[in-house]
């Protein structure tokens, strides 16, 4: 069978794929369906774009559809970039530059200190799930986090975004350092999918 992800973002359906093969579930995206309109982010909170993102694309698709806001709050930035986390350096950015906008920010909070450190600040993941069934109308919420530091010792190729850059303190590496795996079982987006699947499971 198929779950349908509202996302156009490659890093997670990567990641949805790799969570839903166990149960036999082959994940579609919105490269799937080319009829989909552009969807406005335009919430002030995760939960109210993903929800956005699955009520938009279940009502044209007929079909329960998931949806995933998520991004990166860091506390020096007061919780920036939030919400804007996909277009921190401007719409259609890349993740290095993103990246780059970022630790230059925290950086030139640094300047004056002579006491060079890498970990930047402390900082927390955040990703926002809701299925959304178009035949009932209802929608199941969920959400997950995981805290880590932002460094300046960016490390690892996997993952994307600003995997590089956030530092878990209980591995030593950066998320971009593990496994598709080890990434699942403490992300955000492994938390919120847990939480999901537990209401689902409540629900039956
Ligand atoms: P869709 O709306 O099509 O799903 P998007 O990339 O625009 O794709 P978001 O609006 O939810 O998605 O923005 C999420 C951004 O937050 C994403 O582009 C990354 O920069 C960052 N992000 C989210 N989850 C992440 C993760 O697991 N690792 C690293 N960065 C992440
Ligand atoms: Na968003």
């Amino acid at each position: 069978s198929v779950v349908v992800v509202a996302t156009r973002n490659k890093g997670k359906i990567r990641e949805f794929a790799h969570a839903f093969a166990p149960f036999g579930k082959q994940v579609k995206s919105m490269y799937d369906y080319p009829e989909l309109p552009d969807i406005v982010e335009d919430g002030k909170t995760f939960a109210e774009n993903a929800f956005k993102k699955a009520k938009t694309v279940g009502d044209v698709l007929r079909l329960p559809v998931l949806a995933d806001d998520s991004g990166l709050c860091v506390d020096a930035l007061n919780g920036e970039p939030g919400v804007y986390s996909a277009r921190f350096a401007g719409v259609g950015a890349s993740d290095q530059e993103n990246n780059l906008k970022l630790l230059d920010r925290l950086e030139s909070r640094q300047l004056g200190d002579d006491t060079e450190q890498p970990l930047l600040s402390p900082a927390r993941f955040v990703c926002a799930l809701t299925l959304y069934d178009p035949v009932s109308g209802e929608a199941l919420e969920a959400e997950g986090s995981v805290e880590g530091w932002i460094t300046s010792d960016t490390a690892g190729s996997g993952g994307f975004g600003y995997d590089p850059l956030f530092y878990l303190s209980q591995y030593g590496k950066t998320m971009a350092e593990l496994t598709l795996e080890e990434k699942q079982a403490i992300s955000h987006r492994g938390a919120a999918l847990r939480q999901l699947a537990a209401e689902l499971e409540k629900k039956r």
